[in-house]
């Protein structure tokens, strides 16, 4: 019955507050829909669809009832049924929320193929007063149509214990949502070689990414100051190269790595979210860690001091004609063991902040790395200054961390490696660090992190467009844009109000605290610029949107940062 407009609280006068917006977003007249007692969870599977997605279908919905029990206390049983969608059946008692897996892409569905179409996340969302229909091609898609469903549930209703039930009920508003990402690659770093996140920080991250819709966990797994994966053959990595932290030296706690189990299990949790988990060994610089495990990475053969300070730009391994083998027996362990524990398509290979490399080692090393990827079938992903080695792999994907000349003394470099990138073909992740860097200081007052790209605000962060975000520097990536990137940095994880240089391991911030500060309120931000078509972004509109965000925050525990530029009420 679509009787006559009577708006419930939640009904057509309540805005909704959505991050990131859908493509479209219909407000219909009839009244809302309210979980209870009644409601079941039904999980509709197309039987055309193959067997990976056949497998990972139930578990959207699952999850999903899981949670809600959780705040609710609703009973909210699941089922899983094979059906082409043109269900006659008569309606059963009581409501439903149906995840309709319908279509001709359930039937080539791959989560480990590359993230380059769209499509394969659309989603259809129907809320009326009998209950809640999403549909989609995929279980990808689903997923990304649960969360809008959970963000149009009252906020109480994301917390992990139980909840009063709200005074209109746990409703949902009558609407109907059609919508698919800008992009299909949205990434989010996480510096886990500075600072090691424990793996039940990693998921909390995954949870945190995954209510925006971001579909890539770019882990930074090796950096001067950590080498955090197990790698077969090369047991100092972990034994040495695993004893420090950015201020934490040998001694003072650790080894910090992921056990093969553990990396195993943050690959699951991410796969459960529909997140592809892309690995970074960075390299030829950034590798104080690994020249502290293995000598044969330095010209003379000795290992080097394990490293725990706080700079960047430190020696690159010996990549001299002499030593390249030594260097391509380190990749192809390196490589192998990250491929094995990685089933996704990618492998980035790092590749920044090199100072005055001899003639010829770069290349030596891009080349050799190169070679190792294209051997293991990876695509390669490196940040942009990877251009200036040997030549591109087809595919690559050329990761942008400069600003624009607003913003950075060395930007006229940055954008002759960028437009190298695009003239070899590569395509362009964006991750400006003026605008997706979550380590910049977020305001004037704002003490935590680092400053070098400029502060970035809100506004900053999300008025961006990344085709022409660098237009006034003469580069123009109308086509070339691959996906957008948010990095969490964690080169300064203590208070910038201490004044010395941290002593002891209990002045840093714990991992948790800081991933909560730095990324919200700035991470939707980035997340809506991945997913949302540019015509539909407006600064003003995502800020209202943002705040009303809040009270979703809290309820999940997230400790963000009441950041200045909005208005909190
Ligand atoms: C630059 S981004 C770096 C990182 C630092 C970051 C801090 C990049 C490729 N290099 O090593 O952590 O700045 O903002």
């Amino acid at each position: 019955d679509d009787g006559p407009a009577t708006p419930a609280a939640t009904g057509a006068s309540a805005p909704l507050s959505l991050i990131p917006l859908p493509s479209k977003v219909e407000r219909t007249s009839g009244p809302a829909f309210a979980l209870d007692g009644t409601t079941r969870v039904v999980t509709e599977v197309d039987p055309a669809a193959n067997a990976a997605a056949r497998k990972a279908t139930p578990g959207v919905g699952e999850d999903l009832a899981a949670q809600l029990r959780r705040s609710t206390g609703l009973a909210l049983p699941t089922s899983t049924v094979t059906s082409s969608g043109a269900s006659t059946s008569p309606a059963p008692e009581g409501s439903t929320i149906t995840l309709r897996l319908s279509g001709p892409q359930a039937a080539t569905w791959d989560l480990d193929a590359p993230l380059d179409d769209p499509t394969l996340e659309r989603y259809t969302l129907d809320a009326d007063s009998r209950g809640v229909v999403v549909t989609s091609g995929t279980p990808a898609g689903l997923f990304r149509g649960v969360q809008t469903l959970r963000q149009l549930l009252p906020a109480s209703s994301a917390a992990p214990d139980a909840q009063p039930a709200p005074s209109g009920g746990w409703t949902v508003p009558a609407v109907r949502i059609t919508d698919e990402p800008r992009f299909a690659y949205r990434g989010a770093l996480l510096d886990v070689a500075r600072r090691f996140y424990p793996v039940k920080d990693v998921e909390r991250y995954i949870d945190d990414i995954a209510q925006y819709k971001i579909d890539a966990l770019h882990l930074h797994l090796t950096d001067d100051q950590g080498w955090r994966i197990v790698v077969d053959g090369e047991p100092t990595l972990t034994t040495v190269g695993a004893s420090t932290q950015s201020g934490f030296a040998p001694g003072t706690g650790g080894p910090w790595y992921y056990t093969k189990e553990q990396y195993a299990q943050i690959v699951a949790y991410a796969a459960r979210r529909f997140i592809t988990v892309v690995p970074e060994i960075d390299g030829p610089g950034h590798t104080l860690a690994a020249q502290a495990s293995i000598g044969s990475l330095r010209c003379d053969g000795t290992r080097a001091k394990p490293y725990s300070g706080f700079d960047v730009g430190n020696p690159m391994v010996c990549a001299s004609d002499a030593n390249l083998a030594n260097i391509r027996s380190y990749l192809r362990a390196v490589t192998r063991a990250v491929v094995a524990q990685n089933p996704g398509p990618y492998l980035h290979l790092g590749g920044d902040e090199v100072p005055d490399p001899p003639k010829g080692w770069y290349e030596s090393y891009t080349a050799a790395a190169n070679r190792s990827a294209a051997a293991a079938g990876k695509t390669v992903i490196a940040w942009h200054q990877w251009v200036t080695g040997a030549p591109l792999p087809q595919g690559s994907v050329m990761e942008y961390w400069g600003t624009g000349s607003d913003r950075n003394a060395w930007t006229p470099d940055n954008v002759t490696q960028l437009k190298s990138a695009v003239a070899q073909g590569a395509k362009i992740l964006m991750a400006p660090a003026d605008r997706t860097y979550l380590d910049m200081h977020e305001s004037p007052i704002d003490d935590l992190g680092l400053e070098w790209a400029g502060i970035t605000d809100v506004e900053h962060a999300y008025d961006w467009e990344p085709e022409t975000v660098l237009a006034d520097d003469g580069v123009d990536l109308t086509g070339h844009v691959y996906g957008v990137e948010a990095a969490l940095w964690a080169d300064r994880t203590y208070p910038g109000s201490l004044t010395h240089l941290p002593t002891s391991t209990d002045e840093f911030m714990p991992v948790d605290q800081y991933m909560d500060a730095k990324a919200f309120p700035r991470l939707p931000a980035i997340a809506e610029v991945a997913w949302t078509a540019q015509s539909a972004r407006h600064p003003g509109d995502f800020k209202t949107r943002l705040v009303a965000q809040a009270p979703r925050w809290k309820a999940e525990g997230i400790g963000y940062t009441e950041v200045p530029d909005l208005d909190w009420g």
